[in-house]
């Protein structure tokens, strides 16, 4: 880490609304259905849903902060309700870069699932308005919409974190989490 960093020495206050808008926001990720091609079980509907107008599954709007492990980033996830297959909308989900690095979360809004690997475990916490999330260290992290309304939350996590998406691309998550004769479900993943 370098010396010369600027850190953020004074306090500030940022607006948070349940809609997800938070300001003000430095940037702001769109993630649309192809950005995330193949990571969802039933890869025939996901073509289906890219081509039939490809989707914008979720959005992350954040106010930035210094790469710094004493530095911690604030942002809002609003994930838009849908499914492919019988999967629901859900977010790439990472690793943190630097393994050692937690991330807390606090529902806003709607209903979703934090999943959570591992190793060979699972593990998954529901959230709702008012629930605080908690992913320890090394622990590999994405959220899943269960609902029929946008499922908005809040997370924090240590500036110098950043995000491995790659090894999820290449090993997926264990679980995967699905609507099943009308109750919410979470399965075994099937490979696509
Ligand atoms: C949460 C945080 C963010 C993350 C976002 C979307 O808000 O964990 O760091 O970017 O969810 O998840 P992903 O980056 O896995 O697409
Ligand atoms: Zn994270």
């Amino acid at each position: 880490m370098s010396a010369s960093i600027e850190l953020t020495d004074l306090p500030f206050g940022l607006l948070v609304d349940e809609r997800g808008e938070l300001r003000p926001a430095t940037s702001k990720v769109e993630r649309r259905l192809s950005q995330m091609a193949g990571m969802y079980a039933d890869a025939e509907a996901e073509r289906a849903a890219i081509a039939d107008g490809d989707p914008l599954v979720y959005e992350v709007h954040q106010y930035d902060m210094p790469q710094h492990p004493g530095e911690l980033v604030v942002c809002t996830t609003i994930l838009h309700a849908g499914k492919v297959g019988e999967e629901f909308f859900m977010t790439k989900g990472h690793y943190h870069e630097v393994r050692d690095r937690g991330e807390v979360y606090y529902g806003l809004r709607g209903e979703g699932v934090l999943v959570l690997a591992r190793n060979d475990a699972a593990e998954t916490v529901p959230i709702g308005p008012g629930v605080v999330a908690y992913v320890p260290p090394h622990w590999a992290h994405r959220t899943v919409n269960t609902g029929s309304e946008p499922f908005v939350f809040l997370a924090v996590y240590p500036g110098d974190a950043g995000h491995d998406y790659g090894t999820i691309e290449t090993e997926g998550f264990p679980q995967s989490v699905v609507a099943r004769d009308g109750a919410v479900l979470v399965t075994r993943r099937e490979q696509a």
